[in-house]
């Protein structure tokens, strides 16, 4: 168990707990506006894990310290609490999935104050609440209303063991779903889109403005979102029944060099001919089974297409390695293997020996620093897929022109036969939201036989979810509840069926910081004044594992609000989150048995004390070392680590500041509990030192508006210019460079100056006390409880205010100045004189250094040829 020191720790954790989770109150100091602190708000599972606590510490750091420098801070908290694991525990344990979320909130709420979190509380929402949900629905109405949600028949993802569809965000680059892992199937099935591919010019281009993001996260939007600038082009083709056929290509300046067109295999002309060719109608029935980057394909020996620049007639094939279209054009790829790697792949296996053209060299200017060989081996690669180059000598009136300038003139000359149009394709698909669970939103329509889908009418919002004691089955309960199913028809009153599916969960989320800035609003999902005024988030922290899936419906969900009017922002590009923080993940010390490679459990595991006077981890089976690592937390490898546990082991405030200080906010932690050992030290020196401190000098008080004298000596002044670095330091750190590690070390370093000034007590009482509590002012945000109890102490001295943030000031000059004495070119002593000694002028100079005692040794009874006194040497020549 603990030692008394630490127990201390703890109980002192108690003590102020309920001051500290309330937070600071306010203070003084003018309000200098206001701060909306955010992070992603939990999944209600019932326990708060090491990855939860480490993101709550950073926001409440951040909260505290922007609530001391004068920020009205917003800082809510709430539950996503819609999903999959209570409608699991439902089923599997018969709990009532309500009931299971409402236990869990209000044990996860518990562990947030066990760590001393400072929420908003008054601000709290359930995404599973019908108040909260109402409005999700109201929001896809007003999505259903502007053609931005409708139902269609798709092949989809379907996730064999959650039983439900997925969208494509949430499907791993293994196939992989994000929730259950399991591997996705294909399924044609109706269902709900959101039409997020109309957001995507503005998603990608409103990238560029988001310069408090981290650029792996935009890339990774950037990549889903798929931009590609080019040219849909016309190829005529040999069968009267289709006569033109359409190429996307971001590289028109390649046409010289194409050698076959390839389509996909949903395109029309590829299904007419499956009908006469047996060969491609058994390959189109096999290709489900093929890899998606499969380079197989089918000739049609009786079809050719013709280049609309050359006029040549090509080949063309079916081929999977063309992505199917969703709803546009059908998807045709002019096939260049000279200068793209897919067709290149293509070529060689469906034409194996078959000439390969080119269209394109590399092109070197005077300035290129490549060797000739290097040289030599870019113009013999094949395919040169560069796109800086000019164009070769069969390239007609072209050749020698640079590829881009090319570009545009052979598009520019098919335009204007009619064979070309410039145009932005997307990758990103429309993001399909219907669900087949129960524990969800429902979606808010109602389908007729005579009118088609009709929306609930707003009045009628919300639509309950039916209470069910438990489920029993996987798959959809509500399809199967009579009461909840049949209605009438909002709109002609005939008998009509309700929708049964249920929202995305990723919908409920990707409005909640709307709702934190007004949750009370029963007319409305928030109120546009006041969202326009505290939107956006100015720090959003989270995990990086949603940089596409809820940033990025976040971002749609808030630019669809603007578009209608719900809020505003004065530069109109409604983002949501100015600046985006992403935690790293944090990881558990893992054991692996050098011999059977199985992790191993903690109780199999004991330490002898080794050479050194650390501990070596042994395996008490065998005898033998371990092989030690730190991986992601998981229950098979039994790395993983209990915030509860930390907490009551540690006390709140060295579980937190050891969080932060083990490595920067953006990397990997690597939990080791015993390095806390040096965060506990450093707290009981902050304990200590400031019972010192007010020991020195009984009924010792120094006013509210004490301000550093002016007539410091040599101590003061190194105290001074040691002590305001660090709060410079520690305060940019919090503002500018989120940087929350050096924090702590800077806590550490402010502490151990005081205590090093203390003992050598050249330093007057009253400047120590004051930076004493400048020390306390500003450890507040990452260690509250230890900063309540030292202001405590000092408060029941002195009038203080412990939540003001202390201003940096400048670092001061001594009185004093060392003046070097030269004699001859050497410097024979020094001399510490009031720093202004050398405007008494010459003669007061050497008067008063004759009078010293080197003066006498090295000045006396010599004719002085030459004199300079400047800076702070005085120079003699004899
Ligand atoms: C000819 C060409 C020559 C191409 C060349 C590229 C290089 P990004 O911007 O990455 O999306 N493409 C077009 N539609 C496609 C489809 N449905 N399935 C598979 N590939 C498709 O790439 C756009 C390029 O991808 C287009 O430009 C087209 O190949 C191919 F040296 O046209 B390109
Ligand atoms: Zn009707």
């Amino acid at each position: 168990g603990p030692g008394p020191a630490v127990k201390k720790l703890i109980a002192i954790g108690k003590k102020w707990k309920q001051k500290t989770i309330r937070g600071p109150i306010e203070h003084d100091t003018p309000k200098k506006g206001s701060k909306y602190i955010l992070c992603q708000f939990p999944y209600p599972s019932g326990a708060l894990h090491i990855g939860h606590l480490r993101v709550y510490v950073i926001s409440d750091s951040l909260n505290r310290f922007y609530k001391q420098r004068g920020y009205n801070v917003i800082h809510p908290m709430g539950w996503d609490a819609f999903g999959l694991p209570a409608e699991n525990a439902a089923i599997e344990r018969g709990i009532n999935p309500a009931i299971w979320t409402k236990d869990n909130i209000s044990k996860m709420k518990q562990q947030m104050e066990s760590m001393l979190a400072n929420f908003d509380w008054d601000r709290e929402i359930a995404t599973c609440d019908p108040e909260y949900y109402k409005f999700t629905q109201w929001i896809f109405l007003k999505l259903f209303e502007n053609g931005l949600a409708y139902r269609k028949e798709a092949e989809i993802n379907w996730d064999p063991v959650d039983k439900t569809v997925l969208a494509n965000e949430q499907v791993d680059a293994q196939g992989r779903s994000w929730r259950s892992g399991a591997i996705v199937e294909k399924k044609l099935l109706k269902q709900w889109f959101l039409g997020i591919t109309k957001f995507a010019p503005k998603l990608r281009k409103h990238l560029n403005k988001l310069n408090d993001w981290p650029s792996n996260v935009k890339q990774m939007q950037k990549n889903w979102i798929g931009e590609s600038v080019g040219a849909e082009l016309v190829f005529k083709v040999t069968d009267p029944e289709f006569k033109n056929l359409i190429v996307f290509t971001t590289r028109p300046e390649t046409l010289f060099a194409v050698q076959y067109v390839a389509l996909a295999l949903d395109h029309p002309i590829v299904q007419k001919y499956s009908e006469v060719m047996p060969d491609l109608k058994e390959f189109l029935k096999r290709s489900d089974q093929l890899p998606n980057d499969s380079k197989e394909g089918v000739h049609l020996p009786n079809l050719k297409a013709i280049n609309p620049l050359t006029k040549e007639e090509i080949p063309i094939f079916a081929a999977p390695y063309v992505i199917s279209s969703y709803g546009t054009a059908p998807s045709a790829v002019m096939g260049c293997p000279g200068h793209d790697n897919r067709d290149f792949k293509f070529w060689q296996r469906n034409c194996p020996g078959k000439h390969i053209r080119t269209c394109i060299a590399p092109f070197f200017d005077d300035a290129s620093e490549l060797s000739e060989k290097e040289k030599r081996k870019l113009i013999e690669t094949v395919p040169f897929t560069s796109t800086n180059g000019v164009l070769t000598e069969d390239s007609g009136e072209y050749s020698g022109v640079f590829t881009e300038v090319a570009r545009k003139s052979i598009v520019g000359k098919l335009h204007s036969e009619g064979l070309s149009k410039n145009i932005v394709r997307y990758k990103i698909r429309d993001w399909l939201i219907s669900r087949q669970r129960y524990w969800g939103a429902p979606i808010p329509i109602i389908h007729c036989d005579n009118c088609g889908p009709v929306p609930v009418p707003e009045s009628d919002l919300p639509v309950k979810l039916p209470e069910l004691r438990g489920l029993d089955t996987k798959g959809n309960p509500l399809s199967t509840i009579d009461e909840f199913v049949n209605v009438a028809c909002p709109s002609c009153g005939s008998p009509a069926k309700r929708e049964t599916d249920t929202m995305d969960t990723f919908i409920d989320s990707s409005w909640y910081y709307f709702r934190f800035l007004d949750p009370k609003n029963t007319s409305k999902p928030f109120d546009r004044e006041i969202a326009s005024k505290h939107m956006p988030v100015d720090i959003y922290i989270g995990g990086v594992e949603h940089a596409i899936l809820h940033l990025l419906y976040s971002r749609f969900i808030a630019k669809f609000l603007g578009s209608i009017n719900a809020w505003d922002d004065p530069i109109g590009i409604f983002e949501p989150f100015k600046k985006l923080v992403t935690q790293g993940m944090v990881q558990g010390k893992t054991y692996v048995d050098p011999d059977t490679g199985k992790f191993l459990k903690p109780d199999e595991i004991s330490f002898e004390n080794d050479t050194s006077g650390g501990n070596t981890a042994i395996i008490k089976s065998n005898g033998k070392v371990p092989i030690v690592s730190y991986e992601k937390m998981s229950k098979s490898k039994h790395n993983g680590a209990d915030p509860n546990e930390c907490i009551l082991r540690h006390g709140p405030d060295a579980t937190r500041a050891h969080i932060l200080f083990q490595s920067p906010i953006a990397d990997a932690l690597n939990w080791d509990e015993s390095k806390i050992v040096g965060i506990e030290r450093w707290l009981q020196k902050v304990l200590n030192l400031t019972k010192s401190i007010l020991n020195l000098e009984k009924n010792l008080a120094i006013s509210k508006d004490y301000k550093t004298p002016t007539d410091l000596n040599d101590a003061e002044v190194k105290f001074h210019n040691d002590f305001q670095p660090l709060l410079k330091s520690i305060t940019e750190s919090f503002e500018v460079h989120l940087s929350l590690n050096t924090v702590i070390s800077d806590y550490m370093k402010l502490t151990n100056i005081l205590e090093v000034t203390l003992n050598k007590g050249e330093v007057r009482n009253e400047m120590m006390v004051q930076n004493l509590q400048k020390l306390i002012n500003v450890i507040y945000p990452a260690v509250p409880s230890i900063s309540e109890e030292a202001a405590e102490m000092i408060s029941s001295q002195m009038e203080w205010n412990q939540y003001h943030w202390p201003a940096v000031e400048r670092t001061t000059e001594s009185k004093f100045k060392k003046f070097q004495i030269v004699v001859n070119g050497r410097v024979k002593f020094m001399y510490t004189a009031d720093k202004d000694f050398l405007k008494q002028g010459r003669d007061a100079v050497i008067e008063t250094l004759m009078k010293l005692p080197e003066g006498r040794m090295y000045l006396m009874n010599k004719k002085i040829k030459k004199f300079v006194m400047k800076f702070n040497v005085i120079s003699f020549l004899f």
